[in-house]
């Protein structure tokens, strides 16, 4: 039984403060390095009570079974640029000593039913407690920022309506998660066309990028 829940909540309040630090410290250390960072930016937070406490209930999660089975008590967002960018995190998570993955759910190739996407990572992270090392579980979702638009906006359409959309609003957000998609897929065959021409333009054979006003006098 969870007698006070400040304190339950304690060492998955550090692992959130800290592993915000480490994932923007990544961020940092692409910037200096190479100009571009795969993470555009990071947020955590900790579920509040309300929310676990719901969450209990539609998952059939005791108290006593709740640092087993709920896996996002502790939570962070990475947000990137492209779907690919997505990838690139996800090998760098898994390269890390500080956490271990449990589990790998791909929703970004196998949307949800809702059309929601994103890559969800859940990890054990030992925090280091005055009685000692405790592991906690966490999550990571990892997305682009269209898959984050649409989530943030899907999600507090189902909180004020419940979840309960008639038939052709379901469908009607299914579709606009495929518009989000496309726009990331378009923003990354934009940017592969713009490396390609920059290579060409680099290589001599293409001096000087096609000026579309030209005809302009
Ligand atoms: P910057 O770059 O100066 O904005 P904290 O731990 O206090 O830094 P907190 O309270 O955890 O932040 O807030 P949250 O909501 O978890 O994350 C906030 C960080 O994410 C801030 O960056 C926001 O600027 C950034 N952020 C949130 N939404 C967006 C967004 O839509 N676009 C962009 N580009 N950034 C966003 P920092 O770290 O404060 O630094
Ligand atoms: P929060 O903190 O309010 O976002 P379940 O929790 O039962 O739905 P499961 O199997 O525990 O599912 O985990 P899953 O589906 O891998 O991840 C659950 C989390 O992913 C949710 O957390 C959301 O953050 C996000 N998510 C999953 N499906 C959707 C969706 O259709 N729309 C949006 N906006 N987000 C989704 P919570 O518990 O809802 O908490």
């Amino acid at each position: 039984m969870v007698e006070d829940w400040d304190d339950f909540l304690i060492p998955y309040k550090q692992a959130v403060d800290e592993l915000k630090v480490k994932l923007r410290g990544i961020r940092a250390q692409f910037l200096k390095i190479d100009g571009r960072s795969p993470i555009e930016f990071v947020t955590g937070r900790v579920k509040p009570v309300d929310s676990i406490k719901e969450k209990m209930v539609r998952r059939h999660i005791s108290e006593d079974r709740l640092e087993e089975d709920m896996e996002d008590i502790a939570g962070l967002r990475i947000m990137c640029q492209f779907v690919e960018d997505i990838y690139q995190v996800v090998d760098l998570l898994r390269k890390r000593t500080d956490i271990n993955i449990l589990e790998e759910r791909d929703y970004v190739h196998n949307k949800k039913p809702s059309g929601y996407r994103s890559y969800h990572i859940i990890f054990e992270y030992p925090v280091q407690m005055l009685s000692g090392e405790k592991v906690i579980l966490a999550e990571i979702q990892v997305r682009t920022l269209a898959m984050n638009f649409w989530a943030t906006v899907e999600h507090s359409l189902n909180y004020k309506y419940q979840g309960v959309f008639p038939d052709d609003l379901k469908a009607r957000l299914q579709r606009s998660a495929e518009a989000a998609f496309k726009l990331d897929e378009e923003m990354s065959e934009i940017r592969d066309e713009l490396q390609e021409t920059n290579q060409k333009s680099s290589d001599g054979s293409l001096r000087k990028l096609p000026d579309e006003n030209s005809h302009i006098q």
